[in-house]
């Protein structure tokens, strides 16, 4: 093989070989990897990783999000999502959000809902919240809530994170996206999110989850203060975590974005840090299934970009209804996609468009 002759003799040469094998890599073989290839041989090991995972499919599905308040007792220095002293924010009552169900199209799967940590509403008016939707709309998958807004709601319910996670999902809560993780190295956590849950309660959080059958998400955010070493320290507690479980569908990197936040003076990282980081988390991540381009965050060029860097899954059509990165300074200030934008730019690099349901049955191959 070319790459094979490319990398002869150089410091990734056998860390090369172990991937082209299929065998794992270690921590300090990532950081290596990481600080010592180049684009193009971080994309050819990706691609040959996402391939042998997913052959030619390219993953999305039709959802909406709701996002039921912009309060937050925390105040997390890269959010620009939370209401900020003097701001006016917005606080959705049951009606409202239950009208947005109404009102969406009959194809859609999947009801997204993350908000802020809201101080007063708790476990039990979140529940009612998902009986009335199923009442609605009785096959819809909810996926709702960071590891953050729950452990808070359980506490405010006076349950512990167990029987806080059985409640919900006996109210009908069927999976958990995956954001709060930000970067679990306790120094930079401290730096960033000082008032957060410890990263080790993420995981302790998203592990019960998976021990009640109840499937998660996991991110990262990256292009603020971290290292490649905290990176891959990230990647590699993820990893842990999965071969316990195997409860994770899915890896989604989120990239800092820095408007209207207190990061805001670091600015933010270049596209090739961007490539770099999705091509190593499909290497690193060997036991999760698919690596998600958000692309209301990171854009739909990049979005495009990044199918050649790893990624499998395009997140979905979404319908306008975030504010969580048209706020941080995306480049997209009202996201929505409708199907056939979304399978032309899958099939315009050559792969297959599947629609997924929120555990990855296939519902359509286009
Ligand atoms: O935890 C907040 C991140 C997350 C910024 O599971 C920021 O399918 C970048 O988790 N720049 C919430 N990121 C969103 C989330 C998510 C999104 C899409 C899909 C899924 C899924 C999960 O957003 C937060 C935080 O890490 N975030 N502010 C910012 N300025
Ligand atoms: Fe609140 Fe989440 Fe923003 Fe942190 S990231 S301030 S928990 S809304």
């Amino acid at each position: 093989m070319i790459i094979e002759e490319i990398v002869k003799g150089s410091d990734i040469e056998s860390i090369v070989h172990k991937i082209i094998k299929g065998e794992r890599i270690s921590v300090e073989e990532g950081v290596s990897l990481y600080k010592n290839a180049d684009i193009s041989i971080l994309g050819y090991l990706a691609n040959l990783v996402r391939e042998r995972k997913n052959g030619d499919k390219v993953y999305f599905n039709k959802n909406l999000h709701i996002e039921p308040t912009n309060q937050c007792i925390y105040s997390c220095k890269f959010c620009s999502y939370y209401k900020k002293k003097g701001e006016e924010g917005w606080e959705f009552s049951r009606e409202q959000m239950l009208d947005k169900v109404r009102e969406m199209e009959d194809d859609i799967t999947e009801v997204h809902i993350v908000g802020g940590v809201h101080p007063r509403w708790d476990l039990h008016y979140y529940g009612e919240l998902f009986q009335d939707i199923k009442k609605i709309r009785p096959n819809i998958h909810i996926k709702a809530f960071t590891a953050v807004e729950i452990s808070y709601i359980a506490k405010r319910s006076k349950m512990s994170v167990k029987e806080g996670l059985a409640a919900l999902k006996e109210y009908g809560l069927d999976s958990i996206p995956g954001g709060g993780a930000e970067i679990f190295d306790e120094e930079i956590r401290q730096k960033v999110c000082p008032h957060k849950d410890t990263g080790e309660e993420w995981l302790y959080l998203h592990k019960t989850a998976h021990e009640l059958g109840i499937p998660t998400n996991a991110t990262i955010l990256y292009g603020h203060i971290e290292s490649i070493e905290h990176r891959i320290d990230h990647f590699n507690r993820l990893r842990e975590l999965q071969d316990q479980t195997g409860g994770f569908n899915v890896f989604i990197p989120l990239k800092y974005k820095k408007e209207n936040n207190e990061l805001g003076y670091l600015g933010e990282v270049s596209v090739v840090e961007d490539i770099k980081l999705y091509a190593m988390a499909r290497i690193f991540l060997d036991n999760f299934g698919h690596i998600k381009a958000y692309w209301p965050m990171i854009g739909k060029d990049i979005s495009q970009l990044l199918l050649s860097f790893g990624v499998d899954d395009f997140d979905g059509t979404i319908n306008d209804s975030t504010q969580i990165y048209s706020l941080a300074g995306a480049e997209d200030q009202s996201p929505s996609m409708s199907t056939k934008d979304m399978v032309q730019m899958i099939e315009e690099v050559g792969r297959k468009a599947v629609e997924r349901d929120s555990i990855y049955n296939i519902i359509e191959e286009f």
